[in-house]
């Protein structure tokens, strides 16, 4: 949906209802417990940290609603995901288990990330279509690129969805990856999780425009920004990007402007660069909050309800973190398993 003049990004700013994006009261059901589930999953991994058990932890709280939203419009196991480490919620959304992921958090021999290799929220999984990313930001985009141009070529029924923050943006390789999708009109979708910062540095120190999604017409494709704190118009810009992509008519650029509300990792201390007014301010804009404010506005969700799903999702949360932490480590003897060749392994 390029704007009138082709050069700058359509501006998508109020959520379309459910209905008319085709959601059932049973979609906003488990779109909101998917959304608690990452909020809470984040939290105890938080709390582990600071307990000794969890090495290194990147927030998604704040990022539910983009994540959410925008991994919604893709199929389970039929499409491909290309995430970046702070994505918790997408890969909820592809299917990855909470005791999977805490089973790459405490690095145990059945992460199914990379059996403990791997630094945590680097998340894997052939069966589920997600493919690891490497740590070097924005690299993962010339792969997602790469894998769009596999399914095209093959002819297969597959849409590439592929994450990254702002700060990803300035990095050569995005261009290079948002290039090859505009020049060979690729079933694929970028996400730009635009949360204001790079660790500390501040989007105007980055980037010399508003949006990052004025850049997608520069490559031949749709820049669309949606408010990251609204799942609804989240999914409403990725089920038209989804479609158009399936449809072969290319890639769109998405960016959801969205907020972190804790550190950029648990090694991280923002004070340093983000006031505390700042930070309290952006919480007004929770997603979590804002659509069960929405859920209970179209009533599909009383209050009682809501408070009822906090405890039985912390309580499922809370399960998966036991049920992770006695799981079994990796065999000392396997310590170099894909470091080096084990001789005839496919
Ligand atoms: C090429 C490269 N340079 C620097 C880093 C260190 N680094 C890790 S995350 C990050 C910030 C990325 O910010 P952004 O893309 O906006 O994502 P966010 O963490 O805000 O979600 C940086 C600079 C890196 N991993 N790779
Ligand atoms: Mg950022």
């Amino acid at each position: 949906m390029p704007s009138e003049d082709g050069d700058v990004a359509t501006r998508v700013t109020t959520a379309a209802s459910h209905e008319a994006l085709g959601l059932g009261e049973d979609d906003l059901l488990s779109i909101h417990r998917t959304m608690l589930t990452a909020r809470l999953v984040d939290e105890a991994s938080f709390r582990l940290n600071r307990q000794g058990k969890a090495p290194f932890v990147v927030p998604v709280s704040g990022h539910e609603g983009c994540q959410v939203g925008t991994a919604w419009a893709l199929r389970r196991g039929q499409d491909i995901w290309v995430p970046y480490y702070r994505d918790v919620a997408v890969v909820l959304v592809a299917g990855m288990t909470p005791v999977e992921i805490f089973l790459g958090l405490f690095a145990k021999a059945d992460d199914p990330s990379s059996g403990g290799r791997q630094m945590p929220s680097h998340w894997g999984s052939r069966r589920l279509g997600i493919i690891s990313h490497s740590s070097p930001i924005a690299t993962q985009v010339p792969h997602a690129a790469g894998i769009a141009y596999a399914a095209k070529y093959r002819k297969e029924d597959a849409v590439v969805g592929c994450w990254f923050g702002e700060g990803a943006t300035s990095e050569g390789a995005w261009h290079e990856g948002m290039n090859f999708a505009g020049i060979h009109k690729l079933p694929i979708v970028f996400i730009c999780e635009n949360n204001q910062y790079a660790i500390s540095v501040a989007q105007a120190k980055q980037m010399a425009v508003e949006n990052v999604a004025d850049r997608g017409p520069a490559y031949g494709f749709p820049g669309v920004v949606v408010d990251g704190s609204d799942v609804i118009a989240c999914y409403g810009a990725m089920r038209t990007a989804v479609d158009r992509a399936r449809a072969g008519e290319g890639p769109t650029l998405i960016e959801a402007k969205t907020y972190r509300f804790f550190p950029h990792t648990s090694d991280d201390d923002d004070r340093s660069y983000r006031t505390r007014e700042e930070v309290e301010a952006a919480k007004h804009r929770d997603p979590l909050h804002l659509f069960e404010h929405y859920l209970r506005k179209v009533g599909v969700l009383e209050k009682s309800a809501v408070d009822e799903l906090a405890v039985e999702v912390k309580a499922e949360v809370d399960k998966a973190v036991d049920q992770a932490w006695s799981a079994p480590d990796p065999e000392p003897s396997s310590l170099t398993r894909h470091v080096f060749s084990e001789g005839d392994e496919a």
